[in-house]
C-alpha cells in the first residue's frame, strides 16, 4: 500500500459516502409524500448534492515554466514515475490524472473529439520533441488528456493535474488558466536556484494574484544548493546559504503570500523524494520541506476544503426539514377543516397569493434594471479603455519593447526575427492592459451582486411574512414560524448564489465569459500584424540603416528608432482603435447580459416553482377532502413519522459535519 500523503483523505472520502447516504435517506422517506406535498425543487436540491458528494474529488493543478520539475514532483506524490520527465522541456498537454481500475490514457482534441492510447503510445506522441522550435506547436489541435490509472492516492479521491510549462504564446496558457478554477489547491513550482524570473512573475502576477485561490509555493531542486558551495559537505555553508536564499524567496514571495511564508512556500527536493519513494515506497519522507508541504496540504484539505464543501450540505438539510415541518404543520392546522370551509380559505386566500406573485415580478424587474445598467457600465467602460490605449501608449508599452540594440535589421533574417520579437512583445503588452482592464471590472460586478443579494434578502422578508400570514388564515390562529427558516429556500438560494467571500467564483465566471482571448486575436490580428506589415519597418529601418553605413549602431541611432517605433506604433493604433472598440461592445455586452439573464431565470423559476407549490399543495388538500380519500388524523401519523426520519437525518449531519470542525 505504501506510505498515504495525506491521512485526512480516507476521512473525508469516508463522510462524503456517509453525507450522501443521508440525503438519500431523506430522499426515500421524502418521496411517497409527493402525492401530497409538491417537492420536486426539494428532491432535485437533495439528489443533486449527494450525486456531488459522491463523485467528490479533491483536484490539485501544478503550474510553472519549462523545467521547473512540475512532473517530477507529481510523481514523487505518486510514488512512481508515472508521469513523463525529461531534461528537456516535456510534458505537451494539460494532463487531468485520475484513478481508473486498469491504466488509460484519453486524448481529448479542440474538435470535441476523443482518442483512447496506451500510456507508452501517449509519452510517444505527445511530449514535446526537443529538436521542435517552441513556436511551432505540433499540438495545437488537442485540448488535454485524461490519464486513468489504479493508483492508491487517486483511489483516495485526489485528481491531480500537470501543465505544460508556462508558454510564450498565450493561448497555449489559457488551456491551463481555463482548468484552474476546477482546482481546489494550485501548486506553483519555482526552482531553487533560479529565483523568480520575469516571466513567472509577470504570470503570477496576471493569473493568479488576488484570484481567491489556494495557492501553494514549491522550491524545487533545493539540492541543487549544494552544487554552488565551495565545500558542498560543509553544515554551516550550506545552513548559510539555505537562509539566504530563503531570504530572497521571502521577499520577491511576499506580494503572493504575505507574512504566511512558512505556511505557503516549501523547499523540496522533488527528484530525491521519488528516487526514495521507488526504493522503499512505506518509509516516511526523509526531506523535511516536502514532509511539511504534505502536512500543511492535508490540514488544508480538512480544514478549509472539507468544510467548504460540506457546509452547503448543511444548509440543504436543514433547509429541507424546515421545509417539511411547515408543511405538515400546515396540515395539523387544516386537520378538522371541512371542504367548505377550506375552499372558503384558498378563496379568501387569493390577494396573499397574488402578493407572493408581485414580490416575484418586483424582483425579476430589479435584476432586469441592474442588468441593463451593468451591461451598458461595462461596455462604455471598455469602450473608453480601449479608446484611452493610445493615450499612454508610450510608457505602456515602453517594458515590452525588443531591445533594439540586439535586432539586426538589415539582413531579412534579423528582420523576421525583429518582427517575431515584436508581435510577442505587442501581444503581451495588449494581454496585460485587458487583464488589467478586466481586473477594474471585478469591483463593479461584486458591488452589484452584494446589492441583489441584499435585494433578496429583502424580498424574501417580506415573501415570508406573507406564507406566514397565509398559515395563519388557513389555520385561524398565529401559527409559530418553523424554526430558523426565516427566509424562504429560494431566498436562500438567491442570497447564497452571489454573495460568497470576496473573490466570488460567480464573479470569475462573468468575467470568464467575457472572451478576452478573442478580444486579444482580434486585437493583435488587426494593429499586431498590420504594425508589421505596415510602413513601421522602413521607417525604422532607416536610421539603423544610415547608422550602420555611417558608424554601426550607436545608442542615439537605437533611441531614435526606438522613438520611430514608438511613434508608428501609436498611429497604428489609433487608426484601428475606435474600430476594436465598436466591434467588441456586442460580446462584452452579451457576456454580461447572459450572466444576469442565468440568475434571473434560477431564481424566478425557484420562487414560481414555490408558489405554485404552495397553491397546489391546498389544492390537493382539498381534492383528498372532497373525494373522502382524507383521513387525516392517519395521515398526520404518516406525516410526523417522515418528519421524525428526516429530522433524524439532519441530526446526523450535523454531528458529520461535526467532524470536519
Ligand atoms: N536535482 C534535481 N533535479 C530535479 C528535481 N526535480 C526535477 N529535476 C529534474 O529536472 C528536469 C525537469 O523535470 P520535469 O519534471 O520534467 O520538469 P517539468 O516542470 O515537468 O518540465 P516541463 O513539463 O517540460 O515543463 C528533469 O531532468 C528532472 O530529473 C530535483 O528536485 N532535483
Ligand atoms: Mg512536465
Amino acid at each position: 500500500m505504501g506510505l498515504v500523503p495525506f491521512p485526512h483523505l480516507s476521512q473525508i472520502a469516508t463522510l462524503r459516502q456517509a453525507l450522501a447516504t443521508q440525503l438519500d435517506a431523506m430522499v426515500s422517506s421524502l418521496v411517497p409524500l409527493q402525492s401530497k406535498f409538491d417537492l420536486t425543487q426539494l428532491l432535485a436540491d437533495l439528489q443533486t448534492a449527494s450525486e456531488r458528494l459522491r463523485h467528490g474529488v479533491f483536484r490539485i493543478m501544478v503550474l510553472g515554466d519549462m523545467k521547473r520539475g512540475k512532473s517530477t514532483f507529481l510523481n514523487a506524490l505518486l510514488g512512481q514515475p508515472l508521469l513523463p520527465s525529461n531534461v528537456n522541456p516535456c510534458t505537451a498537454l494539460l494532463t487531468i490524472l485520475r484513478y481508473g481500475d486498469s491504466p488509460q490514457v484519453t486524448v481529448h482534441f479542440t474538435d470535441g473529439t476523443a482518442q483512447q492510447l496506451d500510456m507508452d503510445t501517449f509519452t510517444q506522441r505527445y511530449t514535446i520533441d526537443p529538436t521542435e522550435t517552441r513556436q511551432a506547436s505540433p499540438f495545437d489541435h488537442v485540448s488535454h488528456a485524461v490519464i486513468a490509472y489504479p493508483l492508491p492516492l487517486l483511489k483516495q479521491g485526489v485528481e491531480i493535474v500537470d501543465s505544460p510549462g508556462l508558454n510564450d504564446t498565450e493561448a497555449r496558457n489559457q488551456l491551463s488558466l481555463g482548468y484552474i478554477q476546477n482546482c481546489h489547491a494550485i501548486l506553483f513550482m519555482l526552482r531553487a536556484t533560479q529565483p523568480c524570473t520575469l516571466a513567472e512573475r509577470r504570470y503570477l502576477n496576471n493569473y493568479l494574484q488576488n484570484k481567491g485561490l489556494s495557492l501553494f509555493f514549491l522550491l524545487n531542486a533545493w539540492d541543487h544548493i549544494k552544487d554552488s558551495l565551495l565545500d558542498p559537505d560543509d553544515p554551516d555553508e550550506l545552513a548559510e546559504a539555505e537562509t539566504r536564499l530563503h531570504q530572497v524567496f521571502r521577499s520577491t514571495l511576499s506580494d503572493y503570500c504575505g507574512d504566511r511564508y512558512d505556511q505557503r512556500v516549501f523547499p523540496i527536493s522533488a527528484l530525491e523524494v521519488l528516487r526514495q519513494r521507488m526504493k522503499s515506497p512505506d518509509a516516511a519522507i526523509g526531506d523535511t520541506g516536502f514532509a511539511r508541504f504534505l502536512t500543511t496540504l492535508d490540514n488544508f484539505l480538512i480544514q478549509e476544503r472539507a468544510r467548504a464543501e460540506f457546509e452547503p450540505v448543511v444548509a440543504l438539510s436543514q433547509r429541507a426539514m424546515a421545509e417539511l415541518k411547515e408543511k405538515v404543520q400546515l396540515r395539523q392546522a387544516l386537520l378538522d377543516q371541512g371542504v367548505a370551509e377550506l375552499r372558503q380559505s384558498i378563496l379568501t386566500l387569493a390577494p396573499a397569493f397574488e402578493q407572493l406573485v408581485k414580490i416575484r415580478d418586483d424582483f425579476q424587474q430589479e435584476i432586469r434594471t441592474s442588468c441593463d445598467r451593468n451591461a451598458t457600465a461595462t461596455t462604455t467602460a471598455f469602450r473608453d479603455f480601449i479608446l484611452n490605449l493610445e493615450t499612454t501608449f508610450e510608457q505602456d508599452f515602453a517594458p515590452y519593447q525588443p531591445d533594439l540594440s540586439l535586432v539586426e535589421l538589415v539582413s531579412p533574417a534579423g528582420r523576421q526575427q525583429f518582427n517575431q520579437s515584436l508581435e510577442t512583445a505587442f501581444q503581451q503588452y495588449l494581454n496585460d492592459q485587458l487583464l488589467r482592464w478586466s481586473r477594474t471590472l471585478e469591483p463593479t460586478l461584486r458591488s452589484a451582486f452584494q446589492t441583489l443579494s441584499e435585494r433578496a434578502a429583502h424580498y424574501g422578508a417580506s415573501y415570508s411574512q406573507i406564507t406566514q400570514q397565509i398559515l395563519t388564515t388557513l389555520s385561524g390562529q398565529s401559527v409559530a414560524v418553523p424554526l430558523d427558516n426565516s427566509q424562504p429556500s429560494w431566498a436562500a438560494w438567491a442570497v447564497n448564489a452571489l454573495q460568497q467571500p470576496a473573490d466570488t467564483p460567480e464573479i470569475k465566471a462573468v468575467v470568464a465569459s467575457i472572451d478576452l482571448q478573442s478580444i486579444l486575436i482580434n486585437l493583435v490580428a488587426a494593429i499586431g500584424t498590420s504594425l508589421l506589415a505596415s510602413s513601421l519597418i522602413s521607417s525604422i529601418a532607416g536610421p539603423i540603416t544610415l547608422g550602420i553605413a555611417s558608424l554601426g549602431i550607436g545608442a542615439l541611432q537605437v533611441d531614435q528608432t526606438r522613438r520611430a517605433l514608438v511613434k508608428a506604433a501609436r498611429q497604428e493604433l489609433s487608426t484601428h482603435l475606435p474600430r476594436i472598440a465598436a466591434e467588441q461592445q456586442q460580446p462584452i455586452h452579451s457576456a454580461i447580459v447572459n450572466y444576469f439573464r442565468d440568475y434571473e431565470q434560477a431564481v424566478i423559476s425557484r420562487l414560481d416553482a414555490d408558489i405554485k407549490a404552495r397553491k397546489q399543495d391546498l389544492e390537493t388538500l382539498l381534492t383528498q377532502k372532497q373525494t373522502q380519500e382524507y383521513q387525516g388524523q392517519h395521515e398526520l401519523e404518516q406525516l410526523q413519522v417522515v418528519l421524525e426520519q428526516v429530522q433524524q437525518a439532519n441530526q446526523t449531519i450535523r454531528q458529520l459535519y461535526g467532524e470536519v470542525q
